[in-house]
C-alpha cells in the first residue's frame, strides 16, 4: 500500500526553505516506489542520517529518483526538491546556493544524480559549476545504467557488462569520473562505500560542511538492471572493494589523494561479485583481464596517495 504523503510548499518561501521542525522523517519517506533492494535508496538514508537537522535544498535531474518523488501534490521526499533537467541540475544548483547566500540562509543545497544525469547528460553544466568552485554538494549515486528507462548502457556501465543498448557485453571500460572531478581542483572529491557505514557517515558529514563543490560518487546496486538479488546490495558493494574493484579513497583541493580502505584484492570476492549478477551472465567477463586491470589502476592510485607501490597496510 502506498502510503505518500502530501507535500505542501511553505507560501512565504515558495517552498524551497525548511526548517529542522519540518522534516523530523528520513529524506526518503517509507512508501516509496523503489524497487526492493536498490542502492539509491539506502544512499538516502545514509544521507538523511549525516543531513540530520540540517536545513538542505535538493535538486534532482531526470532519474529513477525523481520518479521516486511521485506525482504533485505528493510526494515519497521530506525535503524540498527541485525536479530539473539533466542538462541543467547543477546550474539550477548554483542559483539556488547564491540566492541562499544572498537571502541570508544557512540552507545546504545538493544535487542528488544517476550516472548518466552525471557522467554523461548533465556533465556539462557539472564541470561548469566545479571550476566556478560553486558551493553545492553533487553526489551522483551510481547504478551504472540508465536505471529509469529499462536499463540503457552509460559511460558508468562495467566493461562486459549486459544492458538492453549492450546486448553482447559493453566493448570500453567504465569512465573514472572521481579522476575527471579531481581534476577540477575541488575543495573535496570522494567515493563513498554503503557497505563501509562508519567512511560513508564520516565522507557525508565532511562534504556537507566544506564549502565550494564538493563531489561524492556511491556505488548504489539496482538489483533490477543487474539482475541480482534485492537482499545482497551491502553484500556486493563489500565484494566490489574487497576485490579493489571499487575504490574507496578521497581527494583534497585536487592534489590530496588519501585511499581509506586498503581492499585484500579478494579473487573470490570478485568472482562472486561477477556470479551473482545476471548482466555479467552473458560468458564475456574475463576475470584475468579485470584483475588487471584493477591492479593497475591501485598502481596508479596508490602512487598518488603516496603509497610504495606495494604498500599493504593504510
Ligand atoms: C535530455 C534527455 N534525454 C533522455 C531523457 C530520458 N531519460 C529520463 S531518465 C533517463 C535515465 C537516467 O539514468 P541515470 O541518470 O543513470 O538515473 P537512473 O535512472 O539510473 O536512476 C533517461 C535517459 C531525458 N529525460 N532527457
Ligand atoms: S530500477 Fe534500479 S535504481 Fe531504479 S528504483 Fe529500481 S533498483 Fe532502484
Ligand atoms: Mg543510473
Amino acid at each position: 500500500m502506498k502510503t505518500l504523503q502530501t507535500f505542501e510548499p511553505e507560501p512565504a518561501l515558495g517552498g524551497l526553505a525548511h526548517t529542522p521542525a519540518d522534516r523530523p522523517e528520513p529524506i526518503l519517506r517509507a512508501g516509496n516506489t523503489n524497487c526492493g533492494g536498490c542502492g539509491m535508496s539506502i544512499g538516502w538514508q545514509l544521507l538523511s542520517r549525516a543531513v540530520a537537522d540540517r536545513p538542505v535544498q535538493l535538486v534532482i535531474p531526470a532519474s529513477c529518483s525523481i520518479v521516486t518523488a511521485g506525482t504533485y501534490p505528493f510526494s515519497a521526499y521530506g525535503a524540498p526538491i527541485v525536479a530539473s533537467t539533466f542538462a541543467s541540475a547543477a546550474a539550477v544548483a548554483s542559483g539556488l546556493a547564491h540566492a541562499a547566500r544572498l537571502n541570508g540562509e544557512k540552507t545546504r543545497v545538493l544535487c542528488w544524480a544517476g550516472d548518466g544525469g552525471t557522467y554523461d547528460i548533465g556533465f556539462a553544466t557539472i564541470s561548469a559549476a566545479a571550476e566556478r568552485n560553486e558551493d553545492i554538494l553533487f553526489i551522483c549515486y551510481d547504478n551504472e545504467i540508465y536505471g529509469n528507462t529499462g536499463g540503457q548502457r552509460s559511460s558508468a556501465t562495467p566493461q562486459n557488462a549486459w544492458t538492453t543498448t549492450t546486448p553482447g557485453g559493453k566493448d570500453v571500460p567504465k569512465k573514472d569520473l572521481l579522476g575527471i572531478m579531481a581534476a577540477h581542483r575541488i575543495p573535496y572529491t570522494a567515493s563513498v562505500s554503503m557497505a563501509h557505514l562508519d567512511d560513508a557517515h564520516r565522507k557525508l558529514e565532511h562534504a556537507l560542511a566544506t564549502p565550494g563543490f564538493r563531489f561524492l560518487h556511491l556505488l548504489a546496486p539496482c538489483p533490477t538492471g543487474w539482475k541480482s538479488e534485492p537482499a545482497e546490495s551491502v553484500s556486493l558493494v563489500r565484494m566490489a572493494v574487497d576485490s579493489g574493484l571499487y575504490a574507496v579513497y578521497e581527494v583534497f583541493d585536487g592534489n590530496r589523494v588519501r585511499i581509506n580502505i586498503d581492499p585484500t584484492m579478494s579473487d573470490s570476492a570478485l568472482e562472486r561479485y561477477i556470479a551473482s549478477q545476471g548482466r555479467f551472465r552473458k560468458g564475456h567477463a574475463d576475470l584475468k583481464a579485470l584483475r588487471g586491470e584493477i591492479d593497475a589502476s591501485w598502481r596508479e592510485l596508490r602512487a598518488r596517495a603516496g603509497w610504495a607501490s606495494e604498500e599493504a597496510t593504510r
